[in-house]
């Protein structure tokens, strides 16, 4: 798959684009059995809603399954990646937000990278998230919502919450933007959602700001992120990132392949990589 010159230039403008039909009904099938696979390792990397047991999150899947480890260098990902942040990408953060039917919950407003900078020591912006819809996406179960082009603002305003302090998994709602920024940048930038069937994928930038609703309808709403980074804007020292499945290691550039995606059962390898 390749971005066209007017896609680019809707990405650099936007913030954000998004791509329809990029896998198959079948393709999602196998996604959605390897994440019923996955999520059957238990550890920190995956997290829940406030309840404490119903599923919100799941990281660094692509390190236990050899489903999401091809899927991540699915040329049909990689390659607009490349196209958008240069060549040389690793995978920085996978994860796969499970927003169930009747109540999963928000995600709060927020830019990916102001946490990645301060709590990973990530030098700079050079990096893009890939979004795969993995269910139906429409105005009634929690699409994502983005505050178009504000992401040439770059990471200003975003601040860690006092008392949100944790060493791992951050939470947007920890590190936000106030509500009189939020109202000034909202003037200015639309909100918009891409929406669209399962199978559609959505570039954004790591610093669009961007959030969404709790999801009261019938359906459900899994939706995957995997994070490219330029292996050469590696977190870096002095001193440590956070754990592995939260920020990848293995920065060797990624070879893209053409294959489709099938069935694999899993060969899990543990917890968190
Ligand atoms: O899943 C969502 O609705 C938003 C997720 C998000 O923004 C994030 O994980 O950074």
């Amino acid at each position: 798959m390749k971005l066209s010159e007017e896609m680019l230039a809707q990405y650099d403008r936007d913030g954000f684009i998004a791509a329809p039909g990029v896998f198959s009904q079948a393709e999602l099938a196998s996604i959605k059995t390897a994440l019923a696979e996955d999520v059957t390792v238990k550890g920190p990397h995956l997290i829940t809603e406030d309840d404490g047991e119903t599923m919100r999150a799941v990281y660094a899947s692509h390190t236990r399954h050899p489903l999401f480890r091809d899927l991540v260098t699915s040329e049909r990902l990689l390659g607009p990646a490349v196209q958008l942040v240069g060549r040389d990408l690793y995978v920085h953060q996978f994860k796969i937000n499970t927003k169930r039917p009747f109540g999963g919950e928000s995600w709060a407003w927020h830019q990916d990278y102001p946490v990645w900078r301060d709590a990973d020591r990530m030098p700079e912006a050079r990096a893009v998230n890939v979004a795969v819809f993995l269910d139906d996406v429409s105005e009634f179960n929690g699409p994502v919502v983005f505050l178009r082009g504000s992401h040439r603002l770059g990471s200003g305003t975003s601040r860690r919450r006092q008392g949100g302090e944790t060493a791992e998994h951050i939470d947007p709602r920890d590190y936000t933007l106030s509500g009189d920024d939020l109202s000034r940048l909202a003037g200015v930038h639309e909100m918009t959602s891409p929406k669209g069937a399962a199978g559609t994928v959505v570039f954004f930038h790591p610093e669009i700001v961007h959030g969404s609703a709790p999801n009261i309808s019938p359906y459900p709403r899994d939706l995957l992120i995997t994070t490219y980074n330029s292996s050469s804007n590696a977190p870096r020292p002095p001193g440590e990132p956070r754990p592995e499945y939260l920020v990848g290691r293995d920065t060797t550039p990624l070879v893209p392949h053409a294959r489709l995606l099938e069935t694999m059962a899993a060969t899990t390898t543990g917890a968190g990589a």
